[in-house]
């Protein structure tokens, strides 16, 4: 089985929409391995999107997911990584096909309810960012 991390992001969180997230997560047939809740630093938060450092929305997202609480969880599939990037839509929810949880729950490319792995290796790497401390 492959691992994909998710995190359920502080608008989804503020807007109680955790619980419905975590249904959606075992209907889909996910295995929750680890699940947490937490409010990232802003070291943290850095940390995780150090990819997109150079980029100009990089303060923004920063200070956005280190906002609020968030749940984040190590999830377990076949094919983890691209089942969960289905079930969750494309980045910019007004572009996310109709049910998918950035369709339902997010509000702009920022604010877009979750995240998801991009690759197997990443679900792996970014797993052990919060649950192999
Ligand atoms: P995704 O893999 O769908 O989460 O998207 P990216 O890795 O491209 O982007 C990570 C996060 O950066 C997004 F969830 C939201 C934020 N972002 C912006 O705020 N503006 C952009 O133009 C692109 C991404």
């Amino acid at each position: 089985m492959e691992t994909t991390l998710a995190i359920i992001k502080p608008d989804a969180y503020k807007n109680g929409h955790a619980g419905k997230i975590i249904d959606r997560i075992i209907e889909e047939g996910f295995i929750i391995n680890h699940m947490k809740q937490l409010l990232l630093s802003k070291k943290k938060a850095e940390g995780f999107y150090e990819v997109h450092k150079d980029r100009p929305f990089f303060g923004e997202l920063v200070d956005f997911m280190s906002s609020g609480n968030c749940v984040v969880l190590s999830l377990k599939r076949e094919n983890a990584v691209s089942k969960w990037r289905e079930v969750i839509g494309a980045t910019n929810p007004e572009e996310a096909d109709k049910g998918t949880i950035r369709d339902l729950y997010g509000t702009d490319t920022g604010n877009n309810a979750v995240h998801g792995s991009d690759s197997s290796e990443n679900g792996i790497i970014e797993s052990n960012y919060f649950f192999k401390e």
